[in-house]
């Protein structure tokens, strides 16, 4: 008898300590903030008074309680980006819930059935630009033990997201003016390239760019120059990377050596080491980086369309800044665009060509770095040109197997298509209201 209570006890520690079934619960207030992140003071949506929003760190097997108050005057809601969960906790106002009525409260609870890095962001108007975005942390039970950073990345824009969204449909070239990113006819013929302007202008396509909207400043985790000054030579820090910006990829760079990859959307995968990836909106990635010696490194971050940047500085003492990406060679993109569009602005189909898994970047025809400057003469020396390590989905491999288990299959193709000049966006050429059932 006393054996067996013994016995029982220690099965019941036992189970407690790995099973452990802990409630974790957080409380987002939502409030309207003012930001100066461009040149003026701005509004802006603040959850708790940050920008982006906490961080909310679980352990895999934890059940969330997120309760959500909404001291805005107007609705919204919360979606967990990449998350299984209950369908009617994945934050879709109108399809999966009802919106958070502006002054009323909201609980999201859902069991933590993963890990990883996943992130956050409001799923309500275009509320997600001006703030509400954030890290979701996802812990193993037994997690690597390394000193660890969440690191969220984004845009900002003096301009109103509605105003954004309206001169996207309407294509003009505003946000390539401000970029200084329109290719003139003057600039095309000093640069002997005036015949592709005059091919580029006869197939009608806009100015060639590469992101479609200008910004003022790009943040990580809400500062353009983020300090990190606490870490000492020999440290190894794992970035768990997001990217919460509203329409850019960022190319992520290191002044302190390799970046080894260790994973990708929140799986774990075959650890990689490059010089340099490109993360897409939305994606996340866990990147482990080393600090060589007592310096501040700097991890750099910098849109796709390279009008600006933003550093990560890990590390203390004198800087060591990571090299900057040259200005992009938008004639060799426009020569490309030309050879690559019929008359009606639709691609021509070309034999051979590998575009799956990023293998082939096209826009790498405009990469300084890679393919040698524009104007050999004025620009930088073409021995400048290094081996550069580049990711891409070719290189992501899962330690595990991923063979699908034996049984019946079932296909379902979808057919992404859209308008790029008026900025809409179908699924087998029909808009979402027109296809709303996808089964
Ligand atoms: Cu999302």
């Amino acid at each position: 008898m006393k054996k067996t209570t013994f016995v029982l006890s220690l099965l019941l520690i036992a189970f407690t300590t790995i099973f452990a079934q802990k409630t974790v619960r957080y409380d987002l207030y939502i409030a309207d903030t003012t930001v100066t992140f461009g040149e003026e003071a701005k509004r802006a949506i603040a959850v708790n008074g940050t920008i982006p929003m906490p961080t909310l760190t679980f352990t895999q097997g934890d059940t969330a309680e997120i309760y959500v108050h909404n001291n805005l005057n107007e609705e919204t809601s919360l979606h967990w980006h990449g998350l299984f969960l209950p369908n009617r906790y994945d934050g879709v106002p109108n399809l999966t819930q009802m919106p958070i009525k502006p002054h009323t409260t909201h609980l999201y609870t859902f069991p933590i059935v993963q890990s990883g890095t996943h992130w956050y962001h409001s799923h309500s108007r275009l509320q997600e630009q001006i703030g509400m975005y954030g890290a979701f942390i996802m812990n193993k039970r037994n997690e690597w033990d390394i000193p660890t950073l969440p690191v969220v990345l984004s845009e900002w824009t003096d301009m109103n997201p509605e105003e954004v969204h309206r001169s996207l449909k309407s294509a003009t070239d505003w946000f390539a003016i401000q970029k200084g990113t329109t290719q003139s006819y003057g600039e095309a013929l000093f640069s002997g390239n005036l015949g592709t302007k005059l091919t580029n202008e006869w197939k009608r396509m806009n100015a060639m760019d590469v992101s479609d909207v200008y910004y003022d400043n790009f943040l990580i985790n809400g500062k353009n120059q983020n300090e990190q000054p606490q870490f000492k030579a020999g440290d190894k820090v794992r970035l768990r990377i997001a990217n919460g910006g509203a329409s850019d990829y960022f190319w992520l760079t290191y002044s302190g050596g390799k970046i080894t990859v260790v994973a990708s959307d929140g799986n774990d995968m075959e650890p990689v080491e490059v010089d340099r990836l490109i993360i897409a909106v939305s994606e996340t990635y866990d990147v482990v980086v080393t600090i060589p010696e007592n310096k501040s490194y700097e991890f750099l971050v910098t849109p796709e369309d390279r009008t600006g940047s933003a550093s990560l500085w890990l590390g203390s003492g004198e800087k060591v800044p990571a090299t900057k990406l040259p200005k992009l060679k938008y004639f060799a993109g426009m020569e490309m665009m030309n050879d690559m569009m019929d008359m009606n602005g639709n691609m021509i189909e070309m034999e051979g060509m590998k575009m799956q898994n990023q293998e082939m970047d096209m826009n790498t025809v405009m990469y300084p770095e890679i393919t040698g400057p524009e104007n050999p003469e004025d620009t930088m020396k073409t021995d400048n040109i290094q081996d550069i390590v580049t990711l891409h989905y070719g290189m992501l491999r899962s330690p595990q197997k991923t063979t699908l288990p034996a049984g019946s299959l079932r296909e379902l193709r979808f057919d992404l298509t859209g308008n790029m000049n008026r900025y809409v966006w179908t699924m087998g050429n029909k808009t979402l209201s027109e296809s709303d059932k996808i089964l």
